[in-house]
C-alpha cells in the first residue's frame, strides 16, 4: 500500500515548504515518486497504485498506475476543493460557485438642475463565497428622469455568475422656479379710476417645467390711483412657487396751481378775502372732470416775506372742502374764504388722491 503525507504536518526540522506532498513506500507504479515541481498542496488522496493531490488553486494532481485512466485528470477540472481515490478511479468534488445575492430598494430622489437624478437601488447586495468581489450595475443607467422609472439591478461576480432584481427610482421636482419681476411703473392717470397699465411679464424658469406665472392684477388692467403693489407667482409643474413683486404708481399729471395763486414768487392776499385756488389736469390727465380734489391749508408762521401782492377774489368763499371742476376753464377751483384767520404764512394743500403732496405756500395780511 501506498502512504502519504503532507508536509505541512512534517517536522518543521525537516526544512519543507508548506504544501509538500511526501510518499514512501512500494513505487511499483511510481505512485511513491511524487512529481518534482508539486506544490501548493492542501489536500491528498491514494488509490491502490496511484496517488492525488490537490492544490490550492483548485487543480488536481495525479500520477501512479494509469491503466483505468486514474491518473488522467480531466483537462477542464477545477474549482475542486475534495479528492478521493478508489483502486482503480479517482473522485473529485468540484465547488461550485454561489451566484450574488442582490437586494433591491425603491429610491426617491429630488430633480437636479437637469431635472433628472442619479440614484442607486442597491440595498446591499453581496457575494457569500469567501474571495468574490461583485460589480453592480443598473438598466437603464441613469440618469432618471422625472417621475417613476423600473430600473432592474444586475449583479455580477467574479465567476460572472449574476443575479438581478428592480425597484423603482422615483425623481421629484422639489426646486421652486426663478422669477423676476419687471421693474417699477409710474403711469399717467387718464381717469379718475386711474390708468389702464400694462407691464412686462415676469420672467420665469424652471429645472423641469415651463413655470407658469400669474400676478395678482394683470397686465392690461385698470391700477387705481397712487401706489399698487403687483404680487406675481410663478408654480411649476409639480406646484412648486417662488414670487416676486413690483409697484404700479399712478399718478395726475396737472398744472401746478395756476393764477391768481404764484408757482414760483410768494403770494400774499388781504386777509378776510376770498382765494381762488386753481389748477387744470394736463397732458394724459387733460380730459379728466371728476377727480376728487381736497383742499386744506395749515398756517405755518405768523411771518410775511412781503405786503398784499395779489388782487382779491368776488366769488363766493367754498364750503366743505372738494375742488368744482369748471368746464368752461376747464379747471378745477376753490374759494378758499380766509375770515377769521389771522395774517402770517400758510400752506395750501391739494390731494388729488393720488399719493402725491401737493402744496404752495401763500401769506395773508
Ligand atoms: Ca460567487
Ligand atoms: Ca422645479
Amino acid at each position: 500500500m501506498l502512504a502519504l503525507a503532507l508536509g505541512l504536518l512534517a517536522p518543521t526540522t525537516r526544512g519543507l515548504a508548506q504544501g509538500t506532498v511526501v510518499a514512501w513506500g512500494y513505487n511499483g507504479y511510481g505512485q511513491s515518486t511524487v512529481p518534482a515541481d508539486l506544490s501548493g498542496v492542501t489536500n491528498i488522496a491514494g488509490g491502490r497504485y496511484h496517488s492525488l493531490a490537490l492544490k490550492s488553486d483548485g487543480t488536481v494532481v495525479a500520477w501512479g498506475n494509469n491503466t483505468y485512466g486514474q491518473t488522467t485528470v480531466p483537462a477542464d477540472l477545477s474549482g475542486v476543493t475534495a479528492i478521493a481515490g478508489g483502486g482503480y478511479h479517482s473522485l473529485a468534488l468540484v465547488n461550485f460557485n454561489t451566484p450574488p445575492v442582490a437586494q433591491c430598494q425603491d429610491v426617491t430622489i429630488s430633480a437636479d438642475a437637469n431635472c433628472s437624478a442619479s440614484a442607486s437601488i442597491d440595498n446591499g447586495s453581496y457575494d457569500a463565497d469567501a474571495g468574490d468581489t461583485i460589480t453592480v450595475t443598473q438598466s437603464p443607467a441613469g440618469p432618471y428622469p422625472l417621475g417613476a422609472t423600473l430600473v432592474t439591478l444586475t449583479v455580477t461576480d467574479s465567476h460572472g455568475a449574476s443575479s438581478s432584481c428592480a425597484a423603482t427610482v422615483t425623481v421629484v421636482d422639489d426646486t421652486p422656479p426663478t422669477i423676476i419681476c419687471p421693474a417699477n411703473v409710474a403711469a399717467v392717470a387718464t381717469a379718475s379710476a386711474g390708468a389702464i397699465v400694462t407691464f412686462a411679464t415676469p420672467s420665469a424658469a424652471d429645472n423641469c417645467s415651463a413655470a407658469t406665472v400669474v400676478c395678482s392684477r394683470a397686465s392690461g388692467s385698470v391700477f387705481p390711483l397712487g401706489a399698487s403693489t403687483v404680487t406675481c407667482t410663478a408654480t411649476d409643474g409639480s406646484g412648486n412657487t417662488a414670487g416676486c413683486t413690483f409697484q404700479v404708481n399712478v399718478i395726475y399729471s396737472w398744472s401746478g396751481v395756476l393764477q391768481p395763486i404764484n408757482a414760483d414768487v410768494f403770494s400774499v392776499f388781504k386777509l378776510g378775502t376770498v382765494v381762488a385756488v386753481k389748477f387744470q389736469m394736463t397732458g394724459a390727465s387733460a380730459g379728466i372732470t371728476t377727480a376728487v380734489a381736497r383742499f386744506s391749508y395749515a398756517k405755518l408762521s405768523d411771518s410775511l416775506p412781503g405786503p398784499v401782492n395779489e388782487g382779491s377774489s368776488t366769488s363766493k368763499a367754498t364750503t366743505g372742502n372738494l375742488f368744482r371742476y369748471d368746464a368752461t376753464t376747464q379747471q378745477y377751483i376753490f374759494n378758499w374764504g380766509t375770515k377769521g384767520l389771522t395774517a402770517g404764512t400758510y400752506q395750501l394743500k391739494i390731494d388729488l388722491g393720488d399719493g402725491v403732496s401737493r402744496t404752495v405756500n401763500v401769506g395773508l395780511k
